[in-house]
């Protein structure tokens, strides 16, 4: 017996045409692409030795990339929702009907997070140095920049599991903090474990972040890590900008 074809050539036909039409529209923004993708601000390469390419690439090109295409499907149906810029969306939080939370939560955050920390990273050789209001403000919070890279890198090491550790600013002051999975201190009503604040600098320490070239050994991707800070884009974020 021969099999059923799965459409007609009519049918497939008319398909083709309707997406060659589609191709030439300008793209309308509908709730089921709301968020994008943004391609990194530079090579995969850029960040070797300290981060090396295939991560970058897998981090990007797999992991923030699902956070994105999750958190579209999770608001499909939600176009409110879906035309929220991502903070707001993760301010509201609370406010989500709980059976639709989680997902938000997970995959918004995970798409807020992941933006930040391309943000955050310099290619090797051009981190820079911290603006001298953040020198000062990290002297007085921490005693030094060595106290606050110990004090940041235990944090780091200490969250159980996968997480962030971050530098946030409260209240004018600087914290740090660190917070599981794919909370983050701007999701207001949500995040427990953890402080509340605007991101500094934020760390991913999924071990998807750093697992093929530092296997277990996560503090040693932390230190890396410090030859790729991108102070300018830190000290600009301290400053409010
Ligand atoms: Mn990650």
């Amino acid at each position: 017996m021969k099999p059923e074809p799965i459409l007609d050539r009519r049918s497939f036909v008319k398909i083709g045409m309707l997406a060659a039409t589609a191709a030439l529209l300008p793209s309308v923004s509908s709730a089921a692409d709301a968020f994008k993708l943004d391609p990194l601000p530079y090579a995969f390469d850029a960040l070797v030795p300290h981060i090396d390419a295939k991560t970058m690439e897998i981090h990007h090109d797999k992991h923030h990339a699902a956070y994105v295409k999750n958190l579209n499907a999770a608001l499909a149906q939600e176009e409110k929702l879906a035309a929220m810029p991502i903070g707001k969306l993760l301010a509201s939080l609370p406010e989500i009907p709980e059976e639709q939370r989680m997902a938000i939560r997970n995959n918004g955050g995970g798409h807020w997070n992941h933006d930040f920390f391309w943000k955050t990273l310099a290619p090797a050789g051009k981190s820079g140095k911290p603006s001298a209001e953040l020198a000062k403000a990290i002297d007085s919070a921490f005693g030094s920049m060595d106290g606050f890279k110990k004090a940041f890198g235990e944090a780091a090491a200490k969250r159980f599991g996968s997480g962030w550790a971050w530098l946030i600013l409260q209240d004018g002051k600087l914290k740090i903090t660190s917070t599981p999975n794919q909370d983050n201190p701007v999701m207001k009503g949500i995040v427990a474990d953890g402080e509340l604040g605007t991101p500094v600098l934020g760390l991913d320490v999924w071990e998807h972040a750093y697992y093929l070239n530092y296997q277990n050994r996560r503090p040693e991707y932390v230190a890396a890590w410090w030859n790729v800070v991108n102070w300018e884009s830190a000290s600009e974020r301290f400053a409010g900008k």
